[in-house]
């Protein structure tokens, strides 16, 4: 397949182009470098520094005679988008020039992913608004008018759906409403201007597949945990963006960092928020065998990504007792939540259809939290203690 990875430098990002071309398909990349921008902005740092995505994308050619075409630019330009699927795009890096025709599958990754950094003030509101939906935008109006048939697959979050009161199924309720009976998107309600747009997203892929019978997977990720893929082993400059501050860090990813640091790990509130979360071989996984198994012309097929649930009371019990295993003395700490959430809620989400379509779940063991211990430890001369919560307010 000729796949093209939108926010290609990203945590997620990079390890899927690795992984794609790995199996032998043409893989181009986008990005902006936004993440890498906006943690020297904030004053936050990752694990470890990674290499540019041009460097990696040699280093990857060096090394497995791949190649990961770079395209380095901003997506928010129609243009540049628009040059991904006409043929005018310039590649930044790449070794054969020729350009591979337009995708058979997109992958959409190129969003600002925190729910934090969309809360600080309207200013970051406002980057996250526009960049996620005139990324958005101008990828559905590229597949309209260039190529019908491109498989989109966006990520989308299921933050989407919220806390509700009642069970929460793979994006679609059906309703019967006095005697009459439809199929609507499930109710979404976010909690974070991030999410909010994600919501939109799923309204614009969903309106552009009414109208003009695009191909659309969403896929409602929970969050991810994990720093190691295959492909991300193979040499130290190959890995992956690493986040553990309080606005790019994930929740497990940071307890881990936390507690090989002797940060007592950072419950915000009564730690009863519970999610749905998923290891970053799992995304790999899920992203890989939905292009593989496409969604039909005209359909909206949402996914539920996620393969296990655990409140935040449970992710830190589960890190606390690996780590006093290995020797470290993991503390932990209910802080002020700085968050507007439920921190004590129903929840209870379906994720059947990526199990259906050939998913295997990797389930988190504690083998996978002792690994990921191993790993973090590796660069912990370099974890910011200042970093690790500065205290920004939702509400
Ligand atoms: N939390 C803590 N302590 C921390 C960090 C987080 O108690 O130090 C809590 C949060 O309050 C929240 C839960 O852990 O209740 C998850 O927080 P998170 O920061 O791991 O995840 P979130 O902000 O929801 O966003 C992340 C990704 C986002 C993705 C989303 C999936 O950054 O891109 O869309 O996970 S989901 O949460 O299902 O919407």
């Amino acid at each position: 397949m000729n796949i093209l990875i939108l926010g290609g430098d990203g945590y997620l990002g990079w390890p899927t182009a690795m992984h794609f071309s790995k199996k032998g398909h043409v893989v181009t990349v986008v990005d902006n470098y936004f993440r890498r921008k906006a943690c020297i902005e904030l004053d936050v740092e990752m694990l470890c520094p990674v290499p540019s995505l041009i460097q990696r994308a040699r280093l990857w050619h060096e090394l497995t005679g791949q190649e990961i075409k770079v395209v380095i630019g901003d997506l928010t330009q129609p243009e540049i988008m628009r040059g991904l699927f006409n043929g005018t795009t310039t590649y930044t890096w790449c070794v054969d020039s020729q350009y591979p025709g337009p995708p058979d599958t997109v992958i959409h990754y190129a969003e600002q992913p925190s729910a934090p950094f969309s809360m600080i003030n309207y200013r970051y509101a406002n980057i996250t608004l526009s960049n996620n939906l005139l990324v958005t935008n101008n990828l559905m109006y590229a597949v309209r008018d260039f190529c019908c048939d491109t498989h989109i697959i966006k990520l989308g979050t299921m933050g989407e759906y919220g806390t509700p009161n009642i069970d929460i199924e793979e994006g679609w309720i059906d309703i019967e409403h006095k005697g009459r009976r439809d199929r609507f998107l499930f109710p979404r309600q976010a909690s974070s201007l991030y999410h909010t747009t994600k919501i939109m997203d799923t309204d614009l892929l969903w309106f552009g597949v009414r109208m003009w019978g695009l191909r659309v997977t969403d896929l409602m990720q929970g969050p991810v945990y994990g720093l190691a893929t295959p492909e991300t082993r193979i040499d130290d400059s190959l890995q992956t963006i690493f986040n553990y501050d309080e606005i790019f860090g994930t929740v497990l990813n940071r307890f881990v960092v936390q507690s090989v640091v002797g940060y007592p790990l950072t419950i915000y509130g009564q730690g009863g928020q519970t999610r749905g979360y998923l290891n970053i071989n799992d995304t790999l996984q899920c992203v890989s065998i939905s292009a593989e198994k496409p969604a039909d012309r005209g359909q909206m097929r949402i996914f539920n990504q996620i393969m296990e649930t655990f409140s935040v009371l449970e992710l830190a019990e589960r890190v606390k007792a690996v780590g006093h295993q290995m020797g470290y003395n993991v503390q932990v700490k209910h802080l002020e939540n700085p968050r507007k959430e439920a921190e004590s809620h129903y929840y209870n989400p379906t994720y059947q259809g990526l199990i259906d379509i050939g998913v295997v779940p990797h389930y988190l063991t504690d083998e996978t939290i002792a690994e990921m211990f191993r790993l973090v430890s590796k660069h912990s001369k370099n974890i910011r203690l200042d970093s690790i919560f500065k205290g920004i307010k939702w509400g």
